[in-house]
């Protein structure tokens, strides 16, 4: 289990732009590997995604990261036991010694701290959730399947960020898939007859020129209708407003649209929402600043699942303000927000004892890597965020669930809160 070299190495993500890659040997020749996602609209209280600045790459590219990792964290490491990720995530902060991860990077430490969790998994021969999770990461979560992509992550005139499916109707992952991927093929047919664009967001989710976020579920609703599924039983709406990008001085501004509303004019938007389609989860829909707003929009919506992403950016602390205020009643779990697995575990289980839900999720973009399919499962994790069944990088993740699910078998569960 001892570690013999951390090395890094600069690839690509699925929008083009430089992102690492992180390797650990351990002593007996096992290898473990994982790449970094990269997100667009950005939380400000993320951990520091370390870039290069400059002319090259526009300024994205990574190499003082993967210096880093081939230098300070490949020395901080090397003789230490690849599976007690406590110490060696212990160590990585250590090594950094900056509040948000500054000074090495937490896509550097990210990549080293999953890539010594999946060395040690091989090591002991065991798939990554089973040496997660052990006996009990038995759960498959329901996908939160985002089929129509607006806001930052599409050129089209949609203000919310993601329209996301959540088939409740179905008993396995696997037949959760067939609903998703049926709706979403009936869902571009219906746009393709009415003359509107079918190429595809950051996501993978369709991203035509709407009118408003209205007409957008009004689609998807007549896309579940037409798959033979009852909008609102079988299947539900869950959607990312993503706002914090659309707010400045105490106002919000939707970002294609233009219109400037107050914080409880947006409330009433959401709750007018709900009024009329079967949205059963809402994220972000105020500013990453406003707890007390959070607060008084999940009393207000009582039963709807309000999640915290910018809000609680995976951070304990932030989440635990969340809670003590009543803010929002769900997270959502990203692990390059933080910047460890240690850290990404931490926050699941605070979520889990004080009763929010948490959703597994990944960035906009994105990799051919499949650890948060896994991380998902091991920390029993009822929910999965991870685009449309389009692009590799997002069906990459829906596969890993199907294998998991397969090799589970009886021993696994569907999660659905
Ligand atoms: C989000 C994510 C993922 P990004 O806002 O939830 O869908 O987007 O990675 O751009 O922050
Ligand atoms: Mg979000």
């Amino acid at each position: 289990m001892k570690i013999q070299s951390v090395k890094g190495l600069q690839v690509f993500d699925s929008r083009g732009n430089p992102t690492l890659k992180a390797y650990v040997t351990l002593s007996n020749g096992t290898v473990g590997e994982a790449l970094v996602p990269s997100g667009a609209s950005t939380g400000q209280f993320e951990a520091c995604e370390l870039r290069d600045g400059g002319k090259d790459y526009h300024g994205k590219s990574v190499t003082n990261a993967v210096n880093h990792i081939n230098t300070i964290l490949q020395e901080a490491l090397v003789g230490k036991d690849a599976d007690c990720q406590a110490t060696l995530d212990e160590v990585m902060i250590k090594a950094d010694g900056s509040e948000n991860k500054s000074n090495l990077g937490a896509n550097a430490i990210l990549g080293v701290s999953l890539a010594a969790a999946k060395a040690a998994a091989a090591a002991y021969h065991m798939p990554l959730y089973r040496y997660i999770g052990g006996i009990s990461g038995v759960t498959l979560p329901i996908p939160m399947m985002n089929i129509l992509n607006g806001g930052a992550h599409a050129a089209n005139t949609v203000d919310i960020q993601e329209f996301m499916i959540m088939p409740y109707g179905a008993k396995t992952f696997a037949e959760s898939m067939r609903m998703c991927t049926e709706i979403y093929h009936t869902l571009g047919n219906i746009l393709k007859e009415d003359h509107f664009s079918v190429s595809v967001g950051d996501e993978g989710g369709f991203a035509p020129d709407l009118d408003s976020d209205e007409a957008a579920l009004a689609y998807i609703v007549k896309a579940i209708a037409a798959c033979g599924y009852e909008p609102g039983r079988d299947v539900f709406i869950a959607i990312d407003a993503a706002v914090s990008d659309w707010y400045k001085n105490g106002a919000y501004t939707l970002p294609k649209r233009k219109i400037t509303v107050s914080r409880d004019e947006l409330i009433d938007y959401f709750k007018a929402l709900k009024e009329k389609y079967p949205i059963i989860s809402i994220e972000d829909p105020l500013s990453e600043t406003d707890f007390e707003g959070f607060a008084s929009i999940t009393k207000q919506m009582d039963g709807t699942q309000i999640v915290g992403d910018d809000l609680f950016v995976t951070n304990e602390k932030r989440l635990a303000r969340g809670i003590s205020e009543h803010a929002a009643n769900a997270i959502l779990i990203k692990p390059n927000q933080i910047g460890t697995l240690t850290e990404t575990i931490n926050t699941i289980r605070l979520a889990r004892r004080s009763g929010y839900n948490t959703i597994m999720s990944h960035r906009s973009g994105e990799t051919e890597d499949t650890t948060i399919a896994d991380i998902a499962v091991a920390m029993n994790c009822t929910q999965i965020k991870t685009g449309a069944p389009c692009r590799s990088e997002r069906v990459a993740k829906y596969n890993r669930l199907l294998e998991i699910e397969t090799e589970l078998g009886a021993a696994g569960s569907f999660g659905k809160r």
